[in-house]
């Protein structure tokens, strides 16, 4: 019988990093079973356009039938579920091959924006019952985490059962400047791996409060 697939990506370091803890996660349940499904771990570049051309790549190798892409956003202190990507780059820094694209769409002439197919409400939930800090982000930025995110919706948008998004992890800690807030390793490995166990077994999202007022 064959085994389904989770695909589950990180990125390699960025901004003069010399780690960046999506890499470290996804490397680290690469072969894992989580909820019967195998995990396929991969790390993709901090580049705009190379970024997505190797997510798809892997999406025609594995075939998978769930898709979690990790990214660090250093300065946040919780595991943050993305709610929506939009169709815009927006760099504030130049990515790793050197291009900063300003103000220009992800997908010419695609929609504004997809949301994201995991149950983000039922992973925050999930997270905070194990004492892992974890809020749902209304953005993504407009970086390479965020293009990635909507190149992802965009190719999935075809094939409704085919779920897919983005979960954005704070600082490894030592990462940043002085006082930023930052989660060990092993908690964010573990939170992944909860995440992505959520998204296997919950086709429905529950409703609970805790957005922002502004
Ligand atoms: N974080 C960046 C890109 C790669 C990463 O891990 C971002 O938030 O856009």
């Amino acid at each position: 019988m064959k085994t389904n697939t989770i695909l589950l990506t990180g990125f390699e370091p960025f901004g003069g990093e010399q780690r960046n803890p999506s890499q470290e996660i996804a490397r680290a349940l690469d072969g894992r079973v989580i909820a019967g499904r195998r995990v396929v771990g991969a790390v993709l570049p901090c580049v705009f356009g190379a970024s997505v051309t190797e997510l798809k790549r892997l999406l025609r190798a594995h075939r998978p039938e769930l898709v979690v892409c990790v990214g660090q956003a250093g300065g946040r202190a919780e595991i943050t579920p993305e709610r929506v990507a939009i169709n815009v780059d927006d760099a504030r820094i130049a990515d790793n091959a050197g291009a900063q694209p300003i103000d220009a769409p992800v997908v010419r002439g695609g929609p504004a924006a997809y949301w994201s197919t995991l149950p983000i409400k039922a992973i925050v939930a999930a997270l905070r019952a194990e004492k892992i800090p974890a809020a749902v982000s209304q953005t993504a930025g407009t970086f390479v985490c965020n293009h990635v995110f909507y190149g992802l919706m965009h190719a999935l948008r075809k094939n409704p059962r085919l779920r897919g998004g983005f979960i954005h992890v704070p600082f490894l800690p030592g990462q940043g400047q002085r006082g930023q807030p930052s989660l060990p390793l092993a908690t964010m490995i573990a939170a992944v791996a909860i995440a992505t166990d959520v998204a296997a077994r919950t086709r429905r999202d529950f409703r609970a409060g805790g957005g922002q007022t502004h």
